[in-house]
């Protein structure tokens, strides 16, 4: 009967933490019964969990915007805004930094969530005319690096190929001042090669099939993807639900709008463009077997602001330094052509990262008062594919490392926090992805060592003796599996020149052909060392993104794939810990100097040990025995809304307190 039906079982609960139980079963039945009911947000005490609708829902406009602005967590509805904006109030109130983690694997939101939670500051600050241009460009930022730096993934249509992370910067009056974007690893594999069904970035799209026709005429282009064999190779150049013209509107109207000027943006085109004439230029071979260009080749002339000449020669032979002397050595046709796609991928990478920079110089405050920060980071989701390359093996070993993060920040820091502060505690068991990001990349013993080591020592290196090296030194790890242990470990067959590795989101082949890439991969390691330190310093805040189905329908909740991602992102555990443990805590100094005109023993000063001090001031507030413990160093309080109770209580009062006529008393 409709009727007899509460809120409870029409749309599930908001809280995984007031499950009934805490059983996989109870969690998925709740996240589709929301699901359902297109709520797509549920949280595990602040923890937001997200599942891709795979649909617009009408939750993102200016009125939900002012819904929860200001609004304490838990008073409304599971919605990004609602973390969004507790992030910022925690910000403003404590006057510290902070984070915001997206993670997910490739198609779970992570860049849609972070999208809106820019554009979720960019309305609800303070504003004035001049801040405004600041917002405008922080805004105007994404589409311009989507345009450059996502492309169409058989997992994502608009997949992010390079990691971002973005600060916001805010000053004490809480107004978005400036922001500053780092980014990591772009895949410029993809400018050379994809594969079936995926596509080149966007941006070459973009202006083949949206460019004016004066400035095609410019660049040298005819307005035909097909033309064009970077463009062609995943043989799905044009896509319904890609809407290239009108995308390439928006990134030019961007890149007006972060000042890049008329010159600049016609330099930064013609780069685009010669990219694409590079990829066009065909070489023969002489008697020799030596490289030659293609006497057809109109191609070099567009290659804007280079000699022609010296090109030629620089695609089609080696410079040696022989003493004194330069020897020109020439290329065979398959050296020819792997130095053109050099060429092109360095082109790409570098107009890449000049484009971060000119968005960093536009958006960047100069002003050199104290401000804090909200960093959001959106990097590229775990992802496995049918060939998986070096790029895949990057992307998946930063997915371990954010959580690795994840884990020691929430399971590992809580459970620890509580044994120090001498709390009672069951411990939770979870699994700890460190042995995998060990093997990954420990000193002297990971795969990376293994990699530096193998491409610098002298003698005949190969894709396969690095493979030899490294089945010989992991041989034995329990996630390394080589094509000699596959059969016996997982049944599944391994090719020669691959390895697996089983990752915390699950199996993935690896082919070592062509892939040795250590600068990269070691220059990688390190700023993603560097990313975690960044992070380390700073208050966390978490949205795990859940991908719905594989095939991007609206609607249909695949319960195994689901499961599977509730599983590996150690979701069951995290509710677990937060259920048996407690939603905040603050030193007994720092809660006792905010809230002691709460209470007349406490007000104006307290002359005792802040311990005391929190005791006596709680128990005057009404808190009950099971909603808080006292710690060693800290207070222990279990469910946020008793924090936001004390914290409304604390508005009011110093609101009277202004006017004069405050004496303390019971408000709770
Ligand atoms: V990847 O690791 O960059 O390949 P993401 O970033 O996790 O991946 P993305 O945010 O790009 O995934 O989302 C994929 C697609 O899902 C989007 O293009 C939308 O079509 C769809 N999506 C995601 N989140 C939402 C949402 N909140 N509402 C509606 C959404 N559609
Ligand atoms: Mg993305």
């Amino acid at each position: 009967m409709e009727g007899a039906l509460t809120a409870r079982d029409r749309v599930g609960i908001q809280d995984f933490v007031l499950l009934d139980e805490t059983t996989e079963a109870a969690f998925l039945s709740n996240l589709k019964k929301r699901f359902s009911k297109d709520l797509i947000y549920t949280y595990i005490g602040t923890l937001l969990v997200s599942v891709n609708p795979y649909k617009e829902l009408d939750i993102y406009n200016m009125k939900q915007m002012d819904l929860y602005m200001g609004v304490n967590f838990f008073e409304l509805p599971p919605h990004i805004y609602a973390l969004a904006d507790n992030a910022y109030h925690t910000m403003l109130t404590e006057f510290n930094n902070h984070f915001i983690l997206i993670s997910g694997e490739s198609g779970a939101g992570k860049t849609e969530a972070s999208k809106k939670i820019l554009q979720y500051y960019a309305v609800s600050c303070p504003s004035t005319t001049l801040l405004n241009t600041v917002r405008d460009k922080m805004l105007m930022s994404n589409p311009v690096l989507e345009a450059f730096g996502n492309a169409k993934t058989l997992k994502n249509y608009n997949s992010s190929r390079f990691g971002k992370y973005m600060d916001i910067q805010f000053d004490s009056q809480g107004d978005a001042v400036g922001g500053h974007i780092l980014n990591y690893m772009l895949e410029k594999s993809r400018v050379v090669h994809q594969n079936h069904g995926e596509r080149n970035f966007h941006i070459f799209y973009q202006l083949v099939e949206g460019g004016e026709e004066d400035l095609l005429h410019q660049l040298g282009l005819e307005r035909d993807c097909q033309q064009y064999n970077y463009l062609t190779q995943g043989e799905c150049a044009i896509v319904s639900s890609i809407n290239d013209r009108n995308d390439w509107k928006t990134v030019k109207n961007a890149l007006q709008i972060i000042n890049i000027d008329e010159i600049n943006t016609n330099h930064l085109f013609g780069t685009v463009a010669s990219v694409l004439h590079l990829g066009n230029v065909q070489f023969d071979s002489d008697s020799k077997g030596h490289a030659l260009l293609n006497s057809n080749n109109s191609e070099l002339r567009w290659l804007l602001g280079v000699d022609a000449h010296r090109l030629q020669e620089g695609l089609t032979y080696r410079k040696i330094e022989a003493q004194k002397d330069q020897v020109l050595s020439p290329f065979t046709i398959d050296h020819a052509i792997y130095a053109r796609d050099a060429l092109a991928k360095a082109i790409y990478g570098q107009t890449f990262t000049w484009l971060v920079n000119r968005i960093n110089e536009s958006i960047e405050n100069k002003d050199s008062s104290r401000k804090t920060v909200i960093g959001l980071l959106d990097i590229y989701g775990f992802e496995v594919f049918y060939v998986n390359s070096f790029e895949q093996f990057c992307i998946n070993y930063c997915n371990e490392k954010l959580q690795q993060l994840f884990i020691q920040l929430t399971l590992k820091a809580e459970q620890e926090e509580y044994q120090a502060e001498d709390i009672e505690w069951e411990p939770v068991q979870f699994f700890n992805n460190k042995i995998i990001c060990d093997l990954v990349e420990e000193k002297h013993r990971g795969i990376i060592s293994i990699l530096d080591e193998e491409c610098l020592r002298p003698g005949d290196v190969t894709d396969l003796t690095f493979l030899e090296r490294l089945e010989e030194k992991m041989g034995n790890h329990p996630h390394f599996v080589t094509h000699k242990l596959a059969d016996k470990m997982t049944r599944k067959t391994l090719e020669r020149g691959d390895f697996r590795l089983l990752h915390y989101a699950g199996e993935v082949t690896y082919c070592v052909v062509g892939k040795r890439n250590h600068n990269v991969v070691t220059q990688f390691k390190s700023s993603l060392l560097k990313l975690t330190e960044i992070l380390m310093a700073k208050e966390a805040w978490y949205i795990r993104c859940l991908k719905s189905n594989e095939s991007k329908q609206p609607g249909q909740f695949d319960e195994a794939l689901i499961r599977h991602q509730v599983k590996y992102l150690g979701l069951m555990e995290h509710l677990r810990v937060r259920r048996a443990g407690f939603a905040y805590r603050r030193k007994y100094e720092v809660f006792l100097k905010r809230y002691k005109p709460l209470c007349p023993a406490t007000w104006p000063h307290w002359r005792g040990v802040p311990a005391d001090g929190v005791e006596v001031l709680v128990q005057h507030l009404g808190y009950l025995p099971h909603e808080y413990k006292m710690g060693r160093t800290k207070i222990f309080i279990r469910h946020p809304r008793t924090l936001f109770a004390t914290e409304d209580a604390f508005e009011k009062c110093k609101h009277e307190l202004v006017k004069g006529n405050y004496t303390p008393s019971i408000i709770l």
